[in-house]
């Protein structure tokens, strides 16, 4: 293995390596989201235009950050190896190819969302440490791989390569898991939501009878392992409960400053909930449902009061993320949530621990802001939320949707034997009035309706089915709301306002 090429990949992704493992130690002094790769992340994310994102997110699913931090290694590899045959040749060519990648590394991370002008420090320490890597591993390899004029300094002059290289990468790795230990110990909060003792609430307590069908193997009532997660954090946010804070500001008359022991201290109520992604698809599962505690936030905007002319309530994250609600839907008397709680314990750290925003009735990214530090009483007209800056409509409507959860697709089922076909649909805050289900090209058939707590949760269905003879069926559902309005048949892709169409399943009845 005394290739020059081979000397010069080892080399090199031992430099990058150095620039990652002490990036890490250094992000430990300061902040997670500071650590070189999830700066860079976080930047990548912000940077890909939406039209780039959704094939990628839609192929590789919930995925999509592992993939995208693993994609980020593997690049930085292939750069480190890079760096390292040029270094070989010129030195100085070495050293410029880190110092470009450090700058684009501090680029990210000084212009990353929510960033802080002291996240540049890793990236800086890191890119100088993989010089001086550099440097030095240079030396090793080419005392090494110079063929010895005479005598044999190759045995002595191996054995510096190879304690060189070893030093290098127990140095990077121990930056690298030392630094990652520090950061989980200096800043995870699992530990601190473990103590936390949510207040008893009014409303509702347990799952309301009759409201889970028994028959779909997705229940009614989603445990918080379940609920679906979406969001652009590559690090979970980790903020301690007694350091959290929510200014509410803008065009109000009296700004507010809220603690966790405050928003405690209000009266809370339960209330069930179901949220959906405007990127789930048909048949999708980017939907659930939970009982939520919290503070009603119409109480608190009043509190603050808020001014007229503002139409737009901007919540904003501790991560940078922006979302922008109408402030005319949030005060209209619907039980919109500053969420403490999910199922009776505290927010799942990914689910926006301490504090979220949970409004019945709208997509999640135009109302649910997760780890929410801040709401601006705003307009439209002034500000623009990410998601909307990304093309996705501003004020977009719940679409009325209806699923299949059983029989699942391809399923075999026997001829004479009945069928539960079973499901959920919704149509939050306007209510589900009707479900109806069609055997191939037949007849619409009602379906039996589970009954709701109110129309802020989507609805089970059930519709017995015994097919008479062997073959493939398809099964198609749609959903009537409270208004008498059907489901829209037209086939719509989820941007920029969720997709619409009809859920169908095919399944084959053998004898
Ligand atoms: N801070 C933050 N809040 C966020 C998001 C995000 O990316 N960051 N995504 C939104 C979107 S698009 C949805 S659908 C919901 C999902 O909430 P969940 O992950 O608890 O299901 O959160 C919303 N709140
Ligand atoms: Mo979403």
């Amino acid at each position: 293995m005394r290739s020059r090429a081979s000397i010069g990949w080892l080399i090199g992704i031992l430099a990058a390596a150095v620039a990652v493992g002490m990036g890490e130690l250094v992000a430990a002094f300061l902040r997670p989201a500071a650590a070189p790769v999830i700066a860079v992340g976080n930047r990548i994310i912000t940077l890909t235009p939406e039209s780039a994102k959704r094939p990628a997110i839609a192929a590789a699913g919930t995925n999509d950050k592992t993939l995208l931090i693993i994609g980020i290694y593997l690049l930085l590899a292939v750069l480190g190896a890079l760096v390292g045959v040029a270094a070989l040749r010129n030195l100085y060519y070495g050293l410029g190819g880190i110092a470009v990648i450090g700058a684009f590394g501090s680029y990210c991370a000084l212009t990353a969302n929510a960033s802080r002008g002291t996240d540049v420090l890793p990236q800086l320490i890191g890119t100088a440490a993989a010089m001086v890597a550099l440097v030095v591993l240079v030396r090793v390899s080419r005392e090494w791989s110079a063929e010895p004029s005479s005598g044999d300094p190759l045995l002595a002059d191996r054995r510096l390569f190879l304690q060189g290289t070893a030093a290098t990468a127990a140095l990077a790795a121990v930056a690298g898991f030392g630094g990652r230990a520090a950061q989980h110990a200096r800043f995870d909060v699992a530990g601190d939501r473990a103590t936390v003792k949510l207040p008893a609430a009014s409303g509702e307590h347990t799952v309301p009878r009759g409201a889970d069908l028994g028959k779909s193997p997705v229940p009614w009532r989603t445990p918080n392992s379940a609920f679906y997660r979406i969001d652009t954090a590559l690090a979970v946010p980790q903020i301690a409960s007694s350091s959290w804070q929510l200014r509410i500001h803008g065009l109000v008359d009296h700004p507010i400053t809220l603690t966790y022991r405050q928003l405690l201290a209000r009266p809370l109520v339960d209330r069930w909930i179901t949220l959906c992604c405007v990127s789930n698809e048909v048949g999708g599962d980017l939907v659930s449902n939970s009982l939520f505690r919290g503070a009603l936030l119409a109480d608190l905007l009043r509190e603050a009061g808020v001014h007229a002319d503002c139409d737009q309530l901007l919540m904003s994250s501790s991560d940078g993320m922006t979302i922008g609600a109408p402030t005319k839907v949030v005060m209209d008397g619907r039980q919109s949530l500053l969420a403490v709680g999910m199922n009776g314990a505290p927010l799942p750290l990914e689910h926006g621990y301490p504090a979220r925003v949970v409004i019945p009735g709208l997509y999640g990214y135009v109302s649910a802001c997760k780890w929410v530090v801040d709401i601006e009483a705003t307009t439209f007209d002034r500000r623009q939320a990410y998601w909307v800056q990304g093309g996705w409509v501003a004020q977009p409507t719940i679409r009325l949707s209806s699923r299949i959860d059983r029989p699942s697709p391809q399923e075999v089922v026997s001829v004479g034997d009945t069928v539960a076909v079973a499901g959920v649909a919704w149509d939050q805050h306007v209510g589900v009035s009707k479900v109806e289900v069609q055997v191939n090209d037949g007849p619409w058939q009602a379906a039996r309706l589970a009954t709701v707590p109110s129309t802020d949760t989507w609805r089970q269905w059930v519709f017995p089915w015994t097919p008479q003879k062997s073959g493939s069926y398809r099964l198609r559902v749609r959903a009537t709301d409270a208004g008498g309005t059907v489901q829209d048949t037209q086939v719509r892709d989820v941007f920029p306002s969720g997709a619409s169409g009809l859920h169908a399943v095919t399944v084959r009845a053998v004898i």
